[in-house]
């Protein structure tokens, strides 16, 4: 089992897209133990998008990811970090493929409506940046266990 960060970004939440993006990842097999809407303020948006520091598209990126409320969701499943971006498409949404959230709902790089973690130590940093203080329910006294088993 493995767990990931995902990030409903400004424009999938001014354009009221979050339910259908969370509920592409959920119809995927992938398990919401974690779940948080807030504002990101400019300290967390460069602690989380730090290794893009110098890009010509980093003070852009932060200014996107600050520019309204967003969703914050911890998933788990088997893969869940690399279902997860398969299931967003490519970072660029004019390349990626039909079927992924970027392919179906985005056209600009710029604007590409999802964050998912890209590697398992990415996905512990960036977990501790959103529910350092708690916050997620693994499903431990959960009766449904036989969907995921
Ligand atoms: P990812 O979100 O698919 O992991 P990264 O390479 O980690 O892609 O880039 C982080 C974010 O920075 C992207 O999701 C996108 O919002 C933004 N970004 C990346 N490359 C560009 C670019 O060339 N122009 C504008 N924004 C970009
Ligand atoms: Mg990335």
């Amino acid at each position: 089992m493995e767990r990931t960060l995902i990030l409903v970004k400004p424009d999938a939440m001014q354009r009221g897209l979050a339910g259908e993006i969370l509920s592409r990842f959920e119809r995927r097999g992938l398990r919401i133990i974690g779940l948080r809407l807030l504002q990101v303020d400019d300290a967390l948006a460069k602690r989380h998008y730090g290794m893009h520091e110098g890009k010509p598209f980093f003070d852009g990126l932060v200014s996107y990811i600050c520019a309204s409320p967003i969703i914050a969701a911890v998933l788990e499943g088997t893969n869940a970090i690399n279902a997860a971006r398969q299931t967003m498409g490519a970072t660029n949404p004019v390349q990626a493929a039909p079927g992924t959230i970027r392919g179906d709902l985005g056209i600009e790089i710029g604007r590409n409506l999802v964050h998912g973690s890209d590697a398992p130590e990415s996905a512990e940093r960036e977990i501790g940046l959103f529910f350092g203080d708690g916050g997620l329910a693994p499903w431990e006294r959960s009766i449904d266990r036989w969907v995921f088993e």
